[in-house]
């Protein structure tokens, strides 16, 4: 496998991150992140997989040892629970707004930028072949404008064998490709897979055509990494990155994501912004009157209610 075309955290300043992301598709930013920061938050999700009895008992968290008879993965009730708990961390949402990150998301999408708000944690298990993520664009699920970009970090080192990510350089250049699921690894466009080991502070941000997956753990290891995503708010960007109308995909809401949050700075800060939905609350309303079932129907109309109260500055 070749190597990610690496970019010290230290020579930023002398790259084009811009013509990087251009030609490859991604770029890979080594010790970008301070460890610290990632370590609590790691330990904050280990805390959890303690919980729900994902780490050999007795085992030194740290360690990060699977419990293999636990071993799930979405859309395992089990598994969504453990997600959904993360998924509140006041830690895992300050980390997609800190500024070393937002400060080369803005070289990337200028200085209008908007920071998806529903950061990702996975606690993965090793050896679990139903938590693979195959060959994928992020767009033809985050939508919006295809002009929006992931940031993956592990928040421990990531060698070789425990289940890091892999990119398929310029395969962006191509476009959405039309799937009615993974892409088949052969027939993904572009040049090389890229990959290697990811320690704590790297960064693989890539823009949300390029085609990547994740790889299959062989260690004993739990691995917690997080992605989070980033645009131009002058792009369009999908409604469901923001609002949670899917309630029985486990129930979330703001308000409940911020039940333990100890400061208010980073609650609903989108709210600010003057955002441009695609779709429109208009092809909504459409949707709302004439999709061909019922269910369909009040699924639309409970999305344009929950854009209308959670997205207030929307911009026509
Ligand atoms: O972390 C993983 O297992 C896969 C991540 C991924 O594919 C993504 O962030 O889009």
């Amino acid at each position: 496998m070749k190597s990610f075309r690496a970019i010290l955290a230290g020579d930023l300043d002398s790259v084009s991150l811009k013509s990087e992301m251009e030609t490859y598709g991604y770029v890979f930013i080594r010790d970008l992140m301070p460890k610290e920061v990632l370590e609590q938050l790691l330990n904050d999700m280990i805390g959890i997989a303690s919980d729900e009895g994902w780490m050999i008992e007795g085992s030194a968290p740290s360690d990060r040892l699977a419990n293999s008879a636990m071993a799930c993965f979405d859309p395992d009730p089990k598994y969504k629970q453990a997600a959904n708990r993360a998924f509140c961390l006041e830690r895992l949402h300050a980390l997609k707004h800190h500024p070393v990150l937002t400060d080369v998301m803005k070289r990337l999408v200028g200085p209008r930028l908007l920071v998806h708000p529903k950061p990702i944690a996975r606690i993965i298990f090793p050896n679990c072949e139903a938590a693979l993520l195959h060959a994928h664009q992020d767009n033809s699920g985050i939508a919006g404008s295809s002009e929006s970009y992931t940031a993956w970090m592990p928040m421990h080192d990531c060698l070789l064998g425990q289940g890091t990510l892999e990119i398929k350089e310029a395969s962006h250049l191509s476009g959405l490709q039309c799937t009615d699921g993974y892409i088949k690894p052969e027939a993904a466009p572009g040049g090389d897979w890229v990959g290697g080991r990811i320690n704590a502070g790297d960064v693989a941000i890539f823009h949300s055509l390029t085609v990547h997956r994740s790889t299959l753990s062989t260690s004993n290891q739990l691995r917690c990494s997080v992605d989070c995503r980033f645009q131009s708010y002058d792009e369009a960007v999908s409604p469901l990155e923001i609002v949670f109308p899917n309630r029985a995909k486990g129930g979330r809401t703001w308000e409940t994501t911020y039940a333990d949050w100890k400061h208010d700075d980073l609650k609903y800060y989108w709210r600010d912004l003057p955002l441009r939905i695609k779709p429109s609350l208009a092809e909504l309303a459409e949707k709302a009157e004439n999709a061909d079932s019922p269910e369909k129907r009040l699924r639309y109309t409970t999305t344009m209610e929950l854009i209308e109260r959670e997205i207030p500055m929307l911009v026509h």
